[in-house]
């Protein structure tokens, strides 16, 4: 259909326009829940206490948090734009139905499917401690292509003034009994990663996925001199990224999920990766909250399971 210019541009930018103000009528919470035009979906801002972040509608993407009185947590790359169809290098991509490389062999994209796809509104909610959205993602006819099976995303994003909580829960809407991989894939923001580690992993045993997927049992703290790339498996319910030189640490609480993936891709996977900004590795820690590899969840028809992931902050010195 030909649009016709307007007054406040293209018949492009009055569509966008009305996507918004539908949105805003419906789900909207003055001074709490907003929506603002994104290159390709919307995206809402959630507010709270002083607190506020970031939610892109293209794959249900975190893109920023900001707890009361601190800096921004989330890292996003300053040379990822946003593209239809794959997701920005950063925030929080959901990796659903299943994470890491497709082993079907069908040539899948890795990391599922609904990185990159517009999610609806299905609802938001905005008390006197929270504010609140939940993205929502069905299978249709045509992922059926992908994955032969019928099911339901839900992703929660719940603000309080000094957390943040995500939560995915995955519906079997379908006749046949599926196995579930999938991540929160969180990218942290650090000041400098030669200086960061995680705690509480001690004793766990992991896959690295660096090397040739062998296993292996952390020893200590887990720190960064080069590519790490690991699923951990049996996690603990907290774990913690100390930021050394910036004075705070990141408190991971995990339910739901049996693994977590720690990775930081370094300078030759950066490059390769093209999209990570000059130096990005240095900035970024990704801590996955997942269930990957041993850890897949087997749901039956008409079963539902929930992965959260509750992040907070606090002062090292
Ligand atoms: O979660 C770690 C990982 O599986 C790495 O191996 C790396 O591939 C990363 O995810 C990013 O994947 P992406 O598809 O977003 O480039």
């Amino acid at each position: 259909m030909n649009q016709q210019p307007t007054a406040t541009g293209t018949g492009e930018a009055d569509d966008i326009g009305a996507a918004i103000a539908a949105l805003a009528d419906r789900f909207g919470h003055a001074g709490r829940i907003a929506f603002e035009a994104h290159a390709v979906a919307p995206l809402v801002e959630l507010r709270v206490g002083g607190a506020s972040a970031r939610v892109a509608l293209n794959g249900a993407q975190l893109l920023g948090w900001q707890p009361a009185g601190e800096h921004e947590v989330i890292w996003v790359s300053p040379d990822s734009a946003p593209t239809p169809g794959k997701s920005i290098r950063g925030g929080t991509p959901v990796c659903w139905p299943w994470f890491g490389a497709d082993t079907s062999g069908f040539g899948r994209p890795a990391h599922g499917f609904v990185r990159g796809v517009p999610w609806d509104v299905a609802w938001s909610r905005a008390t006197a401690a929270e504010s609140a959205i939940a993205l929502r993602y069905r299978t249709t006819p045509e992922t059926t292509a992908l994955w032969p099976h019928d099911a339901e995303a839900l992703l929660t994003v719940s603000l309080t003034a000094d957390t943040l909580t995500l939560s995915l829960t995955t519906t079997n809407t379908g006749i046949s009994p599926f196995s579930l991989t999938q991540a929160l894939h969180t990218y942290f923001a650090v000041s400098d990663i030669a200086g960061a580690r995680v705690d509480g992993l001690d004793g766990c045993g992991y896959i690295d996925a660096v090397g040739a997927w062998t296993r292996h049992r952390q020893q200590g703290a887990v720190t960064f001199a080069g590519e790490v790339d690991r699923i951990y498996f049996d996690p603990p319910g907290d774990i913690v990224i100390d930021d050394g030189a910036g004075g705070h640490r990141i408190h991971i609480n995990a339910s739901g999920s049996r693994s977590a993936v720690v990775w930081n891709p370094w300078i030759d996977k950066s490059a390769r990766l093209g999209d990570m900004g000059a130096d990005g590795y240095t900035r970024m820690l990704c801590v996955e909250t997942a269930n990957a590899a041993d850890d897949a969840i087997a749901l039956a028809p008409g079963a539902a399971h929930t992965l959260t992931a509750r992040y907070h902050v606090t002062r090292s010195r």
